[in-house]
């Protein structure tokens, strides 16, 4: 069975948020009209404390967008952005949320990132998505949301990696970056991803 993969569909990403992707509200209509068409719909949410050492203002003289390593990885320093119990945390009050039947929270953890809704981007601790997945018999995930290059790639890596059959909905997500996401898009090509562009 399919499984819809709505990744970080919150307000901090939408225009008006701390890190809005460019034209990431276009995706709303869209994915609300998917939903229906999946047997299981889940949902990730980006939650982070207010000390996460992704946010660049944790790291004075760092700019935004500069790269650190942590802990050995290398790391964005991102805008504060979708801090628990925050307004941009929230999902957009535009996403249909009646069909949500599980959202898996990332990032809670100050000293390390997650962009992937079933690891943390050293692949130490697992969300426990993958076994859920399982659990309900899914064998193909259907992923869309924000930002395309970031949390849906890694999402979708790491689904191919986790024995999943991956269709990208492209028209059901936005990029940070455009060169970026082509790169992105190549790398999951490579490795058996399906894009949809519809
Ligand atoms: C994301 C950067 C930092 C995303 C989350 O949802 O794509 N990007 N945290
Ligand atoms: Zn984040």
């Amino acid at each position: 069975m399919k499984a819809l993969l709505l990744i970080d569909i919150q307000l901090d990403f939408l225009p008006g948020g701390s890190l809005a992707v460019p034209g990431g509200h276009e995706i709303l209509p869209l994915v609300n009209q998917l939903q229906p068409r999946y047997e299981l719909v889940v949902a990730t949410q980006d939650w982070h404390p207010a000390n996460h050492q992704s946010f660049a203002s944790q790291h004075p003289g760092h700019p935004v967008f500069s790269q650190i390593d942590l802990h050995g990885l290398p790391q964005t320093l991102w805008p504060d952005h979708c801090v628990q119990g925050t307004p941009g945390a929230e999902f957009s009050p535009q996403l249909d949320q009646h069909r949500i039947e599980a959202i898996f929270r990332k990032g809670t953890s100050p000293e390390i990132d997650s962009y992937s809704g079933f690891f943390d981007n050293g692949h130490r601790k697992s969300t426990g998505l993958a076994d859920y997945l399982r659990g309900r018999g899914v064998q193909e995930v259907h992923v869309c949301g924000l930002a395309a290059d970031y949390c849906v790639y890694f999402s979708a890596l790491d689904a191919l990696q986790e024995g999943f059959a991956v269709v990208f909905l492209e028209a059901a997500t936005r990029a940070i970056s455009p060169e970026g996401y082509q790169q992105a898009r190549r790398q999951l090509e490579q490795r058996g991803a399906q894009f949809a562009a519809e």
